[in-house]
């Protein structure tokens, strides 16, 4: 066997200058944890764009120089890249669709052209490196062209493809110009991934509907070849989030927060900035606490996090002005001299005060219209050493699928959102520590360990399967 190549938009690392030098700074993501253990060993290596426009060819030397020590491969992107490819068909096309915004997306075939020209862009970064007994692992909506442009080059070669966002509906999905291209390249791998069984059943519908192949349960027959469709839903670093709070910098940030929040129940929110988040309507059903049961007011505060993203897209732009008009009014109407009901912040935050939060919160409030998974749900659940808190949690996040023990609401439903509000923070200790348990027992044992490994074992098991079927 031989090494294995990842490939995704960004590396898993920061890229910034400090007094004229390149600095790298590792990423804390998920992916880049889970993936750590592969991309570290041997000749392995992580293939993406380091995040930051580089203009001269000495500035990229030296930056591939300092990846290459730590097994990273740059791909360059121009400003024109980032803002067709990446801002434009990934975020203003596939982003919206995949979120079941169609109505949000800008089918701009300048976009498309772009998308198609940046895939290609990967594709010969990996044919620089790539040997036919390698494994390739592709990972999201940036990059759906990669496994069929690699594919054709490389007819036997193994290709993994993770989608991290939903797939939408074949009657949402058929709305794309460029539907068939994107399909048939997906269908480059050998095994495509989802996190969730519906993701993976609106993937065949579209395949089935839109291309001239046939399934038979989860595999599809393209090109004489088989192609496996699963789902595999991603897990956390567990054990980081189980021991953060007990290092001294997160205990010094709990004490920080407690004597702010003391004698106030603290519901916790946190997310990208994005519409697919559910912020307003989550704001709205605070509103809503308030008018409806002034008894919470002077006890309970939102706190919210939102982390300024893609803030360059008008959508985006938009929404966050929304958020500080319906944020200000709320305050507005129902602060007192000493309580404020929303303490919102637009930035991101530290490690260590993430980890204090989710300590901290009575209450993590996760209502997403749409997400792949949402992995905060789980880091949540899993800081709650002493199995006490309340998750309440969208039925439209993937997580939603395992963490049962959840309240589990409609996030378009303020009304059913303001209701789990209440019940969390009336729920009795006993009830909480029930509940908790069994949600830390599902993040325990299905972890980021856990997912790569039953995502390499089915890629190795598929290869086999085709070549069993190849010696018929
Ligand atoms: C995509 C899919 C899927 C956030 N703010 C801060 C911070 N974070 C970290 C969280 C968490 C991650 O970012 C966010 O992950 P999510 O899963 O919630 O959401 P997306 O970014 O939309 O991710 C999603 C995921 O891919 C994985 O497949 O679950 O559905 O949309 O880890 O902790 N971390 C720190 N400061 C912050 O301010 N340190």
């Amino acid at each position: 066997m031989g090494k294995t190549i990842i490939i995704s938009n960004r590396l898993p690392v920061k890229i910034y200058k400090n007094n004229g030098e390149f600095e790298l700074k590792q990423s804390e993501g998920g992916l880049a944890t889970g993936l750590g253990a592969i991309y570290r060993q041997a000749d392995n290596i992580w293939i993406g764009w380091p995040g930051m426009e580089v203009h001269t060819n000495e500035s990229k030397e030296e930056i591939a120089k300092r990846l290459a020590e730590i097994n990273l491969r740059p791909v360059f992107l121009t400003q024109e890249d980032i803002n067709c490819y990446y801002e434009g068909f990934s975020n203003e096309v596939m982003w919206p669709i995949c979120h079941y915004h169609p109505t949000y997306a800008k089918f701009d075939p300048a976009y498309w052209q772009s998308y198609q020209e940046v895939n290609a862009k990967f594709r010969d970064a990996v044919l620089q490196i790539v040997e036919p007994d390698d494994i390739i692992w592709i990972h999201d909506y940036q990059l759906l062209l990669l496994p069929g442009l690699i594919r054709a080059v490389h007819p036997d070669i193994t290709i993994g493809f993770f989608q991290h966002i939903p797939f939408p509906s074949s009657e949402i999905f058929r709305l794309i110009p460029w539907r068939i291209e994107i399909l048939e390249n997906m269908l480059g791998a050998d095994l495509i991934g989802f996190h969730t069984f519906d993701d993976a059943r609106h993937f065949i519908s579209s395949i089935t509907r839109l291309l001239p192949v046939h399934s038979v349960s989860n595999v599809i027959t393209y090109n004489d070849r088989p192609v496996v469709v699963e789902s595999f839903p991603m897990g956390i670093d567990d054990k980081k989030f189980e021991s953060m709070p007990g290092e001294q910098s997160v205990v010094d940030q709990i004490n920080e927060l407690k004597q702010s929040f003391d004698g106030f129940k603290m519901v916790l929110s946190i997310d990208r900035l994005d519409y697919s988040k559910g912020i307003l309507q989550r704001l709205e059903a605070f509103d809503l606490l308030f008018q409806q049961h002034p008894e919470y007011i002077g006890e309970t505060i939102l706190y919210m996090i939102v982390v300024p993203s893609r803030d360059t897209v008008p959508r985006y732009k938009e929404l966050r002005d929304e958020i500080d008009k319906v944020v200000g009014n709320i305050n507005s109407r129902y602060r007192t001299l000493n309580w404020s009901p929303v303490h919102y912040y637009y930035r991101s935050v530290t490690p260590d005060l993430l980890s204090a939060l989710y300590s901290m919160a009575e209450v993590c409030l996760v209502t997403p219209m749409r997400d792949g998974m949402n992995l905060v749900s789980k880091e949540y659940v899993a800081s709650r050493t002493n199995n006490t808190g309340v998750l309440i949690l969208s039925e439209m996040a993937g997580a939603a699928k395992e963490l049962i023990d959840a309240i589990i609401v409609n996030p378009n439903n303020t009304h059913e959102i303001c209701q789990a509000i209440i019940q969390a923070l009336n729920m009795s200790r006993e009830e909480q520590q029930q509940r908790m348990k069994k949600l830390r027992s599902v993040v325990s044992k299905f972890n980021i360990r856990h997912w790569v490994k039953i995502y390499m074992d089915r890629l190795n098991e598929v290869k086999h399967l085709q070549e069993s079927m190849k010696a018929k």
